[in-house]
């Protein structure tokens, strides 16, 4: 529900961008934070989301992504250097290995760019 809504949103924003001059130069950014006791699954349900969103095989009930509204989605560097990066590639690793693993407790705040070509409607 919540990330239909976000998508629904980015579809929306890029929609409206579109109505102006501007629209090649300001892609719309969302920030979205995931917080949660420790052991809460933050870092496998971030993992789990970024790789269905890039491979949305799996996403039926985004209906931006059953329209095909969400062209293409990829990873890009970060807007913050401060911040360390979220692992992905690490944790998704563990968690798809052929002896899968959950990741490791993560300690500190970490950030990740996903960004996401979107056809306006
Ligand atoms: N069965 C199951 N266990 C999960 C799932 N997500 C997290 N866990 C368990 O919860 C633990 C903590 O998850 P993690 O994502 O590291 O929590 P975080 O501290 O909030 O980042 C994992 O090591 C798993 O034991 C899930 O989708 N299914
Ligand atoms: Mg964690």
């Amino acid at each position: 529900m919540l990330i239909a809504s976000i998508a629904d949103q980015i579809v929306r924003g890029v929609d409206a961008v579109t109505d102006t001059l501007s629209a090649p130069f300001s892609d719309p950014v969302i920030r979205l934070g995931v917080t949660g006791l420790s052991r809460a699954g933050k870092t496998v349900f971030i993992t789990s989301l970024v790789a269905n969103l890039m491979d949305r095989g799996r996403m039926p009930q985004l209906v931006a992504a059953r329209d095909g509204a969400i062209r293409t989605a990829y990873l890009q560097p970060q807007p913050d250097d401060t911040l360390p990066r979220f692992n992905y590639e690490t944790y998704l690793g563990q968690l798809t290995a052929p002896e899968p693993a959950w990741p490791e407790g993560t300690r500190q705040i970490s950030e990740l760019r996903l960004s996401l070509k979107v056809q306006p409607r």
